[in-house]
């Protein structure tokens, strides 16, 4: 037997082509991608991890993280990526829910964690960025060096689960959405086809690699393809630019684009050697999509995922890339838009709920059986909370959400969460948190506060305890206080006319 996965991933690669070219001049081939996640591999059997069990990483961008993502897949578990800015109380929260056998934290915070995963039972290793023989990268590490390069991987099913990776929810409690081996393969597998990715490809690697994006699109693509990455730690304008001519395609988030065209640096010479430039995560603005070109002559091709889903829908790699728009549903996914209350489909042009259905749609909610079925029709097909319509050419369009989301330079933020925490606040009566333009984010959040009868808010203390509690991408950055919210006549508060109040305030 195999496992699904990683045999999927990486059966018939040559060993010796070139997996990673690090900024530090540090070369990974592919020979290393087999031994360094056999290691790793080796010790977490050694911790006591067994099939099914979940390891949570929070841990520096680097490509030894990758080869924990790999180990726990050859060793049957399921990896559980957390984002780097989350506080202690955040990871607290996936911790007791999930209840992982490992943490692997960076060696930076292990005292912030030490007591909690004491107390919580659970294993506490670190992992940091790899600098020299001489120095440590964290007890992974050590232990891994002193491991064999020999694992016998677990063999799998296409329905276990590989990864948990949490998402916010509408009610401000965040839901582990449960990804299958053949989730991740499936969605590889069409992605390197689609896009026409080959053992030649070089993808300039500057997403994080704790949501989808950098870790399954980037990386599963890359492996099944044989592909090499340049792995840079992070955004940077000035590194992309000085290895955007080594490189083949950039995997962005719209920021990256925004952010390029601000530089008179990045032109057409540039890019020369450049294939592909993909976008994803959040809207990218037609008129980026049409600046881009003018500068580059590329277009970029914009594609459409969740975490729960993959990858849904891309614009066509040799056909007509429309800005504005997100494509046509992926081969093998089935995308419906319906009307939301009755899920009646609705014909081509009308806006809608967009529906999907295929071997890339999750298994469901980490022990959320009813919030699941919410979720899913009983036809199978998942309910994205993205509004949008299918125009006569068959390229699908998202208009809005339903769901209370804010993407901020493509990191989901719930309102619900920051609400919450505002409302705990003292001499505050209640909060709205919204967004609202922002140039460099695309949307940027704004809390509104009301306060109780007679108090007097003190905006900056409220600011800086929300620093302990909330990732710095959550936390306004703008707060204003007002004598009442505007609410409609069932009681709701009326968001829509308070975006449109703030509209230009981060502008
Ligand atoms: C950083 N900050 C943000 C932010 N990123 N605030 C709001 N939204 C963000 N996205 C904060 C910083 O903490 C800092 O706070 C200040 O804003 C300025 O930071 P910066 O130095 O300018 O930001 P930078 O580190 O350059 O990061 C920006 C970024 C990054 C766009 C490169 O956010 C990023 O890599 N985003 C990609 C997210 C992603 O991968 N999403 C995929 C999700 S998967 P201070 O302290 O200075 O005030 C998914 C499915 C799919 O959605 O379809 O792909
Ligand atoms: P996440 O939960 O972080 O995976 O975010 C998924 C959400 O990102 C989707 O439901 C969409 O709202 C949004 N999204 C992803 N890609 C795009 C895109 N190309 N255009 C607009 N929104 C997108």
């Amino acid at each position: 037997m195999t496992n699904v996965l990683f045999d999927g991933l990486l059966k018939g690669t040559d060993p010796n082509t070139k997996f990673a070219q690090m900024p530090d001049g540090r070369v990974y081939r592919y020979q290393d991608v087999f031994d360094v996640s056999a290691r790793f591999a080796n010790v977490l059997v050694e911790r006591g991890v067994k099939p099914g069990d979940r390891v949570a990483a929070q841990v520096p961008k680097s490509i030894e993280a990758i080869m924990l993502y790999l180990a726990c897949v050859r060793a049957g578990a399921v990896f559980l990526p957390l984002n780097t800015a989350y506080t202690t109380p955040e990871v607290q929260y996936f911790l007791e829910d999930a209840t992982p056998t490992l943490f692997v934290c960076d060696p930076a915070s292990q005292d912030d964690y030490q007591a909690l995963t004491d107390k919580l039972g659970i294993h506490l290793d670190t992992l940091g960025v790899w600098k020299n023989e001489a120095e440590s990268a964290g007890s992974l590490s050590d232990s891994g060096l002193a491991s064999s390069t020999q694992f016998e991987t677990a063999p799998t099913k296409d329905d276990d689960l590989a990864a948990i990776l949490y998402t916010s929810g509408t009610t401000g409690r965040s839901k582990g959405a449960m990804l299958t081996h053949d989730n991740l393969l499936s969605n590889a597998k069409t992605l390197k086809s689609y896009w026409q990715f080959t053992d030649q490809d070089v993808l300039l690697h500057a997403l994080p690699i704790f949501h989808t994006h950098g870790l399954f699109v980037a990386t599963n693509v890359v492996l099944i393809s044989g592909a090499s990455q340049i792995f840079l730690p992070g955004f940077a304008a000035d590194t992309i630019i000085e290895n955007l001519p080594n490189s083949t395609v950039l995997m962005g988030v719209p920021t990256f684009y925004t952010r390029l065209l601000d530089d008179d640096r990045f032109n057409k010479d540039l890019v020369e050697h450049m294939r592909l430039f993909i976008s994803g995560s959040a809207p990218l603005l037609a008129e980026t999509h049409t600046q881009f070109e003018a500068r580059t002559g590329h277009r970029i091709l914009e594609r459409y995922g969740m975490t729960e889903t993959n990858m849904n829908t891309s614009n066509p790699y040799d056909d007509e890339r429309r800005a504005g728009t997100v494509g046509f549903p992926l081969p093998g996914v089935t995308i419906r838009i319906v009307d939301a209350e009755t899920a009646k489909p609705l014909p081509r042009g009308e806006v809608g709920m967009i529906e999907v259905r295929g071997p890339n749609v999750f298994t469901g909610y980490w022990q959320m059986l009813e919030k699941t079925n919410e979720e899913f029709r009983d036809d199978g097909f998942f309910i994205t909370g993205d509004m949008g319509l299918c125009d006569e050419h068959g390229y699908i369009q998202i208009v809005g959400r339903s769901k209370d989301l804010i993407i901020s330079g493509g990191y989901n933020i719930y309102p619900k969460e920051v609400e919450l925490i505002l409302d705990e606040q003292e001499g505050v009566l209640e909060s709205a948190v919204i967004g609202v333009p922002h140039a460099d984010f695309g949307e940027g959040v704004v809390g509104i506060l009301v306060p109780q009868p007679n108090a007097q808010l003190d905006v900056d203390l409220i600011m800086k305890n929300l620093q302990s509690q909330l990732a710095r991408f959550k936390q306004p950055k703008q707060m204003i206080v007002v004598n009442e919210l505007p609410r409609n006549t069932m009681g709701k508060v009326q968001k829509n006319l308070l975006r449109e109040r703030y509209a230009e305030i981060l502008q």
